[in-house]
């Protein structure tokens, strides 16, 4: 018996059951009505079908709604090209459509590799099990000589950040190449007496990704950096598929405005940044947070959390990461809709303390430190001069 992939469109048409038909055999076999009954016999399997059409509102004789369409499994081979191919490549370019959400068949979801690490794994390499990680973020890296790279390395983890991460647009690292990198971060690490991952931007012609990820690892990675979007999906997919790639792999959200923020076109955030992340291989995916400089939705943001970490049948949960324009003020606001598996990532809220990177990142600690013991930020403060110095400057408590 024939297996379904369950694809929802937000789209809008003078007849929105019509439009779902449309679809369904357009983006399968073609044609279908006016086909000879051996040909239709032939191409039965292939054929998609709509499952439902919801019609949210009418005006002006357009109707606005919910299409759902069923594609044949075997239409597809298991990964996210095909499947993005087939179910909005040219699809994508009719007119309004969003692609909202897409059901797999456990039978499909098995055959991607969901992230090796994920929640447990993360924390078990960082031995920290009670409370949301911090996370800071190198600003800047690029242009900037080894020493001063090592010296705001030196910093994060003096003030108790569990991973850092390069800047994703580090790509020309002339002034202090990979291989350098590792090794002077590697002795800082070593220093700091506790696991700390550093997650380095993994960059270079897609086709030596793979080699470039086992030659980091080789040279101690202990984590990478993709910006999957620029990449593709498919080469997060062959990482976290390759028995050699021993780390956990963190995907960038670079350029996901332009495939997610219209309203009425793209592909909405939570699928993109959510479900495709995670069953490609994401252990960590970053996505703007619903407060920051680059804010989502809120709704939208919680969406991308609980599709990279709620139970899908087959694959772990991985991080969520909600960034971009976090400071220590916000901590409450993210433990609340975040909860403790979750990463609290900040650049600026880090590099931007008046007590330099360390202050910021011992901030942070104590302003986590205090939502997970019930209390206050102002209450933490009074203990805490880093936190305090923060408050002042982002405001909060
Ligand atoms: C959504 C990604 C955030 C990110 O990569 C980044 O660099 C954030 O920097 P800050 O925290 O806004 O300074």
């Amino acid at each position: 018996m024939n297996e379904y992939i369950t694809v929802r469109y937000l789209t809008e048409g003078k007849d929105l059951s019509k439009k779902a038909e449309g679809i369904a055999v357009g983006m399968t076999v073609g044609s279908w009505t006016e086909l000879p009954a051996a040909r239709k016999e032939m191409l039965a399997p292939y054929l998609g079908r709509v499952e439902g059409v919801t019609v949210q509102e009418e005006c002006s004789g357009i109707q606005r709604g919910i299409i759902s369409i069923q594609y044949p499994v075997g239409n597809i081979t298991p990964d996210i090209p095909a499947l993005l191919t087939t179910v909005f490549g040219k699809l994508s370019m009719d007119g309004k459509i969003k692609l909202m959400d897409i059901d797999f068949p456990p039978s499909l979801l098995s055959q991607f590799p969901g992230p090796k690490f994920g929640i447990e794994g993360v924390r078990s390499l960082l031995g920290v099990t009670e409370r949301p990680l911090l996370m800071s973020i190198f600003k800047s890296c690029l242009g900037l000589p080894l020493h001063e790279l090592e010296e705001q390395f030196a910093a994060q983890l003096e003030g108790g950040v569990d991973l850092v991460k390069d800047d994703e647009i580090f790509f020309v690292d002339d002034k202090a190449p990979l291989e350098k990198r590792l090794q002077s971060y590697n002795r800082i690490r070593e220093n700091a007496g506790r696991p700390v991952l550093y997650a380095a931007n993994l960059t270079g012609p897609v086709h030596q990704l793979i080699d470039r990820a086992k030659y980091a690892i080789e040279n101690g990675a202990n984590c990478l950096l993709l910006n999957i979007l620029p990449y593709g999906f498919d080469i997060l997919h062959r990482l976290a598929a390759d028995p050699d790639i021993t780390v956990p792999l963190m995907a960038h959200p670079a350029l996901a405005g332009a495939f997610s923020s219209a309203a009425e076109y793209g592909i909405a955030s939570p699928l993109l940044l959510g479900k495709l992340m995670r069953i490609a291989g994401a252990d960590l995916v970053l996505f703007p947070s619903p407060y920051g400089s680059v804010a989502l939705e809120r709704n939208e943001a919680l969406a991308i959390a609980d599709n990279v970490r709620a139970e899908n049948g087959v694959h772990r949960p991985s991080f969520p990461v909600p960034s971009a324009g976090i400071h220590p003020a916000l901590v409450p606001q993210l433990y609340e809709d975040f909860g403790t598996d979750a990463i609290i990532n900040a650049g600026g809220g880090v590099h931007g303390h008046p007590g330099g990177a360390a202050d910021g990142a011992r901030a942070f600690r104590a302003a986590i430190d205090a939502v997970t013991s019930g209390r206050t930020l102002a209450d933490a403060a009074n203990e805490s001069q880093p936190l305090a110095a923060a408050l002042k400057k982002w405001g909060g408590a």
